[in-house]
């Protein structure tokens, strides 16, 4: 028996659904010695800033698993999969190659220094063309899952340098999605990028393919809009932050990331943390404490902080067996050549300023490497007089910001780099500048001298601005702001919310026109979407229509089967019904659908299907009059991923054989004739009859848009139902609101013509 449901997956249509994609999951999984699959969710910043809207199964998180796919099975593959899942996240599998030339590579050998102003090496420059053939292969990877795993409608959140090509594949792929993206590094000055970086247009184009571009801080917006403007790529309205393409409008905008700071803030009170606080108190009594907590970076400048403490120590003798510097290094991409040889470096410094100066009661560095448990390194932040924070350049700077908020009893003094991204907004700090090396020495002295009066008004002022600024306030604006740029794009830019006032005249000017047509979608549109599925019509708009139909010409428009439109609107026989989104339509006083197309090729594309409905457990295949429907919402996501891409591989051929659209949806791939949509429809509805009233109501969730090909009169009414871009003219939330729209009519004695 056919299946008989909407192409949407259910719940996706009312709440717009949030796809979040980034380099790493926020689960990662690794083999255990025993061969053993293990599984471990990370407590990091983005997964807390994000963990409400990760909650929510409607919404996913596609990035890398953490583990090279050559080291798995196709069944570990898929336990992973099917684990990674239940945290709402999808994995891209990476092969160990990729990652060397993606990860290692591009990302971290030419983009990350060339971002934080540093030099690309040689051995990197010689690779670049393999390395940048690599992120493009890896982003198309990405591109896939997403495509795979989402709808046309959906919003997709895009983070960090590894993907910045994605957003433009993204827009080529799909006109109507609303894509953010945020960048965690700085953004380089307009000359250094043209000057050092071959491929600079492409990743700046790719970056334009989203809605909003997010940076921390304003100075990365400005750098990014004048490289945009050096290329000649749009038009850059400065004041506004927004860069006008010949077809659409990207929003800039700063968003300083925050931390979780009441998690900071509980934890100086946690035995746990409390009890690691007593024993480190023990081990240093009477020295002050000079903390850094880095990953193993060139970025983060530690050679250099290593040598101002050095410098210290040779110029103020007075401070001798009084300090100690603490430096807790996390390993971080040891495979890359460079940060190997600066692992050395420091280590080969940090000795040798202890051989120096140290003796058998004092060890003037103590030097960890290794990732710490959040509890010892909270006890850490709360045992440090000062933090010492001189990065060469830094996106943000978290360990600023945990460092201020681990201090209930504001003893701690933060010296930072002014080119942190955190010093625009931590003013309050001991500013220091890493370009001149004895402003590090200077802080340094200043912080370990600061009377406590000073430092505990300095780090009061910083945490309530911490606190006001963290991680759930950055996701969140973030995410209204991406939602609100929906507005900027087409007639979108003049979208406006269906008022009292605008209803009243829309009212008046249905009543004056002599001949109407109201063109209405069915789907969540006057048939609301529920979890349980799609709805009939409600009671009282059966009633409405009826009233309606007898002066206006309605039309409903559906992407569902003729017999499902009989079923429900079949009564109405002087209302024109559109079922398969344009495949077939019955005119009013008529009992019989005229067909648009042939079903010759259905038996060719019905064989991959059918044999794939098989093969992958939970997937579905619902035969419409006139169009295929492989849905695969029930299924394995790794399984379905693998899957929609062999289909479209080998449904492609075919579809350019027998002139087929082959549609991906939101958990569903639909292959149907090429040429009717809604929009085609919509337009030869218009050219019918010279109506002097147009109203038309739509979801805008299909690839073709209802309101742009339908190619609507100027005077025509055009509303859509639902967040997300559209090129209607005004905007309402609910069906309901349709409902009472319509209600108004009626009650006004106007007609309506409306389509499914
Ligand atoms: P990172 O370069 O990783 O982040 P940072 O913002 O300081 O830099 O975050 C490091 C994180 O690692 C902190 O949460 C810190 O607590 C943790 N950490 C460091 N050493 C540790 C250790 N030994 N043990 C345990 N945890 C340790 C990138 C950008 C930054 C930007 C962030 C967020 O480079 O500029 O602030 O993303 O956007």
């Amino acid at each position: 028996m056919p299946l008989e449901r909407s192409a949407k997956a259910v719940g996706s249509l009312l709440n717009q659904s949030l796809i979040i994609v980034s380099n790493r999951l926020p689960v990662s999984v690794k083999k255990g010695d025993d061969g053993r699959m293990e599984v471990f969710p990370s407590v990091g910043g983005l997964a807390t800033g994000l963990s409400s809207y990760t909650k929510n199964a409607d919404n996913k998180w596609i990035g890398w698993p953490g583990i090279p796919s050559n080291d798995l099975t196709e069944d570990e593959k898929r336990f992973i999969s099917e684990e990674l899942r239940q945290h709402n996240c999808y994995p891209v599998f990476l092969t160990q190659d990729q990652l060397n030339d993606f990860y290692n590579g591009y990302s971290n050998s030419i983009l990350w220094p060339l971002f934080h102003d540093l030099p690309v090496t040689e051995a990197a420059i010689r690779e670049r063309d393999r390395f940048w053939n690599a992120y493009q292969q890896v982003n198309r990877l990405f591109l896939e899952v997403i495509l795979a795993l989402s709808g046309p409608e959906d919003a997709v959140w895009i983070h960090d340098y590894q993907l910045m090509t994605l957003p433009d594949m993204l827009r080529q792929a799909r006109q109507l999605v609303n894509i953010g993206f945020f960048l965690h590094i700085p953004f380089p000055a307009a000359q250094n990028f043209a000057d050092h970086l071959k491929w600079g247009a492409d990743l700046v184009a790719g970056l334009l393919g989203a809605d909003l571009v997010g940076f921390h801080v304003h100075s990365y917006m400005d750098n990014f809009m004048a490289a945009v403007e050096s290329y000649g790529m749009g038009t850059i309205d400065k004041d506004n932050a927004r860069i006008t393409l010949p077809d659409r409008i990207v929003q800039v905008a700063e968003f300083p990331i925050g931390i979780d700071y009441k998690r900071y803030m509980r934890a100086s009170k946690d035995p746990a943390v409390l009890q690691e606080l007593a024993r480190l108190k023990e081990m240093f009594p009477t020295q002050k404490v000079i903390l850094t907590v880095d990953r193993l970076d060139p970025s983060k400048g530690l050679v250099e902080r290593a040598a101002a403490y050095q410098t210290l120590l040779q110029e103020y003798p007075n401070f001798h067996g009084k300090v100690t510097l603490m430096m807790l290094v996390v390993p971080s991409r040891t495979e890359i050549e460079a940060y190997k040889n600066l692992k050395s470096r420091l280590e080969e410094l940090v000795e040798d300023i202890n051989k120096t100066f140290g003796n058998e009661s004092w060890t003037p560095v103590v030097y960890m490497y290794k990732s710490l448990p959040f509890e010892r390194l909270n006890a850490l932040y709360q045992l440090a007089d000062v933090a010492f924070i001189a990065p060469w350049r830094d996106g943000m700077n978290l360990v600023a910001k945990e460092y201020l908020a681990s201090k209930p009893n504001k003893d701690g003094v933060l010296v930072l780099s002014k080119t942190a991204g955190a010093a625009e907004e931590l003013t309050d700090a001991v500013i220091v500048d890493p370009a001149r090396p004895e402003t590090l020495v200077s802080g340094l002295v200043r912080a370990l001298k600061m009377p406590a009066e000073e430092f505990r008004r300095r780090a009061g002022s910083m945490q309530q601005q911490i606190q006001n600024a963290d991680i759930h306030n950055w996701a969140n604006s973030f995410i209204n702001a991406l939602h609100s740029t929906a507005d900027n794009q087409e007639g979108g830019a003049h979208t406006l919310g269906l008022t009292g006032r605008q209803a009243a005249k829309l009212n008046r000017r249905f009543g004056a026109a002599s001949s109407q047509l109201v063109l209405l979608d069915y789907d969540c549109v006057i048939a609301p979407l529920t979890p349980a599925g799609m709805e009939g019509l409600p009671a009282e708009l059966h009633e409405i229509l009826k009233e309606l139909s007898v002066q206006a010409d309605i039309v409903i428009v559906s992407g569902q089967t003729q017999s499902l439109l009989e079923e429900k609107l079949g009564g109405f026989d002087n209302i024109t019904l559109v079922a398969e989104h344009g495949l077939f339509e019955r005119l009013p006083g008529e009992k019989s659908w005229k067909s648009y197309r042939g079903t010759d090729w259905q038996a060719k594309v019905l064989e991959h299907l059918e044999k794939f409905t098989e093969k992958v457990q939970g997937a579905e295949l619902e035969k419409k009059d006139c169009s295929l429907v492989w849905h695969y919402d029930k299924a394995s996501s790794y399984d379905a991923q693998n899957a929609v891409l062999e289909l479209k591989r080998v449904i492609g051929p075919l579809a350019g054989v027998w002139k087929l659209d082959v549609l991906q949806g939101s958990m569903f791939l639909e292959v149907r004739p090429k040429g009717r949509s809604k929009g085609s429809t919509a337009k030869e509805m218009a050219a019918r009859n010279q109506y002097d009233f147009v109203l038309v109501v739509g979801d805008d969730s299909d690839d073709c848009s209802l309101f742009v090909d339908g190619d609507w009169p100027e005077e025509a009414v055009t509303v859509k139902v639902g967040p997300g871009r559209t090129g209607a003219r005004l905007r309402v939330f609910r069906p309901e609101e349709v409902l009472g729209l319509l209600r108004s009519f009626k009650a006004s004695g106007s007609v309506l013509a409306v389509s499914a």
